[in-house]
């Protein structure tokens, strides 16, 4: 039986036999071909999804959690917090579930989606919210937690990068080598290291024979590291990366040179767009902050054709079903029709 990531990576993991392994079993998401999306666009590349939103919890977030929640749990922790846009609460108040512990979320007002809320809420965490943004809330987690037997578990915690770099390593294997671009989307710029160092020591390890180029993706309403300087009242329809002053900024921009990628901002139509083409035309459902990494994909290829034969990846970070108040916002309203055969198949006449 699978049995999540730390159990099938624990030889690349800062784990003992000690350890007690809080899992919900995330990770072994798939790599979906986008033929269709491909075709449609010109794009002759091997273009893949990774469908991170089939995680437990809907994000990539519970590869790092179960890490964090694991390390928490082996160093007697009773009580964890994090600042979150709403994917981070939801797998930390999960994995906190899991593991018997209290779980303490900060959350901005207003701004997170209607599915990660619910998660939070249903799993039993305190939720609070804050009359601020995302990056408040974390300067006021790290300055608790601090001063209090509080484990914070947000990506500034190194055991989050080191679950969430396991996702190269699936890449790696389902491929049998690293692809030539890993589009990805950044807010607060823990996945983009996380999966940096995954491909760096499977590279090391030799399992794979390169290294990507690290295309990252900001909202252009919040593209600190695009922009040169951190933005105080960052605005994007995107709210899981509406984050104006990220924590791994350095490590992303290491990223991006090291791997001669780039980082680039992305509006929120063309996010849009890219969130809409991906569903009509390859049945992904993604939420609005993953279909970015897909966006990406479209805006680079435009100015630099991304050549026959080679290996693209997308990161879709969290499922669609997280944000269906934006789905709903950007879809066409269900017609209203009389309960008769007749109504109905009026309807359908263009297309019978
Ligand atoms: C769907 O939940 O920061 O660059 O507090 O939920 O590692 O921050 C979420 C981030 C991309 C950006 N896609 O990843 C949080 C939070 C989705 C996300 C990101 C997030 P990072």
């Amino acid at each position: 039986m699978y049995q999540g990531i730390i159990h099938r990576y624990k030889d690349y993991l800062p784990v003992t036999k000690d350890t007690p392994i809080i899992t919900l079993k995330e990770g072994n998401t798939p790599l979906i071909p986008l033929t269709n999306l491909a075709e449609h666009l010109g794009i002759k590349a091997e273009w893949y999804v990774k469908f991170e939103g089939l995680n437990p919890t809907g994000s990539f977030k519970d590869r790092g959690m179960t890490m964090a929640i694991s390390k928490a749990k082996e160093d007697g922790a009773k009580i964890v917090m994090c600042a979150s846009t709403g994917n981070t609460s939801a797998a930390a108040a999960a994995y906190a579930a899991k593991a018997n512990m209290k779980c303490v979320v900060l959350i901005p007002e207003g701004k997170i989606a209607l599915g990660k809320l619910s998660q939070a809420m249903m799993h039993g965490a305190i939720v609070l919210q804050i009359k601020g943004n995302f990056d408040d809330a974390l300067t006021l987690v790290r300055d608790i937690t601090e001063s209090h037997p509080i484990t914070l578990v947000n990506s500034v915690n190194p055991y989050r990068i080191e679950g969430q770099k396991t996702g190269a390593f699936e890449i790696i294997e389902d491929l049998g080598d690293a692809p030539d671009y890993h589009f990805i989307p950044v807010g607060n710029a823990g996945n983009i290291t996380a999966y940096w160092k995954g491909y760096k020591e499977f590279k090391d390890l030799c399992k794979s024979s390169r290294l990507p180029k690290m295309m990252g993706y900001q909202a252009a309403g919040s593209a600190p590291i695009v922009d040169g300087h951190p933005i105080k009242e960052p605005d994007t329809i995107a709210t899981a990366i509406r984050i104006g002053n990220p924590a791994s900024w350095k490590q992303a921009e290491a990223a991006r040179d090291e791997s001669k990628g780039i980082i680039d901002k992305i509006s929120d139509d063309e996010i849009t767009e890219a969130q809409k083409l991906l569903a009509r035309f390859d049945g992904v459902f993604c939420e609005p902050a993953s279909a970015a990494s897909v966006a990406g994909v479209i805006k680079y290829h435009r100015e630099n054709p991304i050549v026959n034969g080679e290996k693209v990846i997308s990161i879709l970070t969290g499922h669609g079903l997280k944000d269906p108040n934006r789905a709903i916002e950007i879809s066409t309203t269900p017609t209203l029709v009389d309960s008769t055969k007749e109504s109905i198949l009026k309807q359908l006449k263009d297309f019978l």
